[in-house]
């Protein structure tokens, strides 16, 4: 197989997770804005991201968050993700957004409130275990505001027996994916700030824990894609939360604020052999003033445009250069890569696989937009936090 085939068939396997509450209504704490044809229900946004990946061919499956996409039966809910050609994926647990967590859930010095916070955590378990779902996505609001507020050695000690009873139910075939969050919504400590902290933690509990890399969690001029090369070197990448960010958490589409810190990611998870299912990649975006359907299609594009480039990077060339300590080769290498024009290639295999080669175009001549926006009248839109 030609380098450019091999390319081509690994980009059919591709996929990308889109997240529920992208399909909803979003904001900022200063506003949320209400757009015309979002989804009132957990089944709606199925019907969403049923459509993008309808269009796109790689996006198969949906993450859920709990509560906000809490219903009756998840097993039904499964089901009708499936007769819409899609799956449901990641179960996002949330434990920050009760009063009872205003010092924290999994960490909080109170043990009532660490209990009711691992509870949440073990009921998404069940509800994995209803829905077929791998991996149950972690992430801690935890932290303080101020120095001296709490132990911050006691809230590591509390955030690793809460973590190790959850471990401890996960079936077979599950896993447990621990995000890290340099701050936001705590000021002075976050529990869980670093891959490091997060690695650590996952190092004791065991194999199936695995680290979740958020590209918009980190400070500025972090190196994002050598954490992504050391956690694979470890076999501890359990997946991604792609968006962009410009200043801190942003959730703008991934792809859009750095798209050659994209493809950095995505060459060294090609060169790390984690282009395989074993790696989740999920979008987790906002999508506050664009039209969220649309967002969701261009941002798994972005995505696959990163991947083609990382995936036609010439490596046996790259390493020649890279023993010879030949620095500009080695770099004209990478930039050769980065600088093809990778979206004729995106086309042709859209085409192969029986899709339009613009995904875009596509989905607005579907006249769903017009459809959505028409028949979505009444109810309680979904929103962040709802
Ligand atoms: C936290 O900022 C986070 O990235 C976590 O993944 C949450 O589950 C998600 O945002 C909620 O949008
Ligand atoms: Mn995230």
């Amino acid at each position: 197989m030609t380098e450019l085939a091999a390319a081509k068939a690994a980009l059919k396997t591709q996929a990308v997770e889109t997240p529920s509450w992208a399909y909803g209504n979003s904001g900022t704490r200063f506003k949320v804005f209400a757009q015309a044809g979002v989804p009132r229900t957990p089944q709606e946004k199925l019907d969403d991201a049923a459509r993008v990946h309808e269009f796109t061919g790689v996006a198969p499956t949906v993450a859920l968050h709990i509560p906000w996409d809490r219903v009756d039966d998840y097993a039904a809910l499964a089901e009708y993700a499936e007769d819409r050609g899609v799956r449901l994926g990641a179960i996002n647990s949330n434990t920050f957004q009760d009063d009872d967590y205003r010092l924290g859930s999994i960490c909080h010095p109170d043990p009532a409130v660490r209990r009711k916070a691992v509870d949440h955590l073990l009921e998404c378990v069940d509800i994995m275990d209803a829905t077929g779902s791998r991996d149950l996505k972690l992430w801690f609001a935890d932290g303080t505001n101020y120095p001296g507020q709490d132990d911050v050695r006691a809230r590591q000690d509390r955030l690793a027996e809460g973590l190790a009873e959850v471990y401890g139910r996960l079936g077979e075939g599950q896993r447990m994916l621990l995000e890290y969050k340099l701050f936001e919504p705590a000021f002075y400590t976050t529990d869980v700030p670093d891959w490091g902290t997060a690695y650590a933690h996952c190092l004791k509990l065991g194999p199936k824990a695995q680290v979740v890399v958020d590209t918009g969690h980190h400070a500025p001029g972090t190196n994002i894609e050598f954490i992504v090369a050391t956690l694979l070197r470890e076999g501890r990448l359990g997946g991604f939360d792609f968006n962009s960010r410009f200043y801190a958490d942003d959730d703008l589409m991934v792809g859009a604020a750095d798209p050659f810190q994209l493809f950095r990611i995505m060459y060294e998870v090609v060169r790390g052999g984690g282009f395989t299912p074993e790696v989740a990649f999920m979008l987790d975006q906002c999508h506050n003033i664009e039209a969220k359907i649309p967002a969701i299609i261009r941002s798994v594009m972005n995505v696959q445009e990163a991947t083609a480039k990382a995936l036609l990077v010439d490596r046996s060339a790259l390493a020649g250069a890279q023993r010879a300590g030949d620095v500009l080769g080695a770099n004209a290498v990478l930039m050769d890569a980065y600088n093809t024009d990778v979206r004729p290639l995106l086309r042709e295999v859209r085409e192969e696989m029986g899709l339009d080669p613009d995904p875009l175009a596509a989905y607005r001549r579907s006249g769903w937009a017009e459809k959505i926006a028409a028949e979505r009248v009444g109810g309680q839109q979904a929103g962040w936090g709802a």
